[in-house]
């Protein structure tokens, strides 16, 4: 297969507070680009199954959350650069039996990467990716890792 050929993404889920960047990451990923809307449902975003923030802020919507993780191969928990409290319960990534990784987003605007690390690495997720959608190449790294193998 030629070089440029993207490789097809695995099924995603993406969980984290509202705001931190779901949609656009998810948008960037399956489409490019991104125009902002925000999310009401549980959307499917080509093999990204997006949820709204609400799901993780609120716990009476766990449950949406683990069910959905099993239509996933990989699940992403996502906290933005500078975001201080954890919104995920500690080792929230054992509900799931899939494998857990950490995405902290909007790492361009410079604010603390430490302390997302730190709750990601809490809530259970394993590898950690720091991405902007205005850096193309952590956003390939990243892709790379979701992708199906050729
Ligand atoms: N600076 C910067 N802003 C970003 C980045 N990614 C997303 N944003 C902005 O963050 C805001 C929220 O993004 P969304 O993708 O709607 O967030 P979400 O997590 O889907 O939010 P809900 O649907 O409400 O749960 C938007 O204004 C985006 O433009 C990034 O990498 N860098
Ligand atoms: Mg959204």
């Amino acid at each position: 297969m030629a070089e440029n050929v993207e490789k097809s993404l695995k099924t995603i889920l993406m969980v984290g507070r509202t705001g931190c960047g779901k949609t656009t990451l998810s948008e960037v990923l399956v489409h490019g680009e991104s125009q902002y809307h925000k999310t009401q449902a549980v959307t499917r975003v080509g093999s990204i199954i997006d949820t709204p923030g609400e799901y993780i802020e609120n716990p009476n919507y766990y449950r949406g959350i683990i069910l959905n993780s099993y239509d996933a191969d990989i699940v992403i928990f996502m906290n933005e650069a500078g975001e201080e409290e954890s919104i995920f319960p500690p080792n929230f990534a054992q509900s799931m039996n899939r494998e857990v990784i950490g995405v902290i987003s909007k790492v361009d605007t410079g604010r603390d990467l430490e302390t997302p690390r730190k709750n990601l690495k809490l809530a259970g997720a394993g590898k950690i990716f720091e991405v902007s959608i205005h850096d193309p190449e952590s956003i390939a790294v990243l892709r790379d890792y979701i992708s199906h193998e050729e």
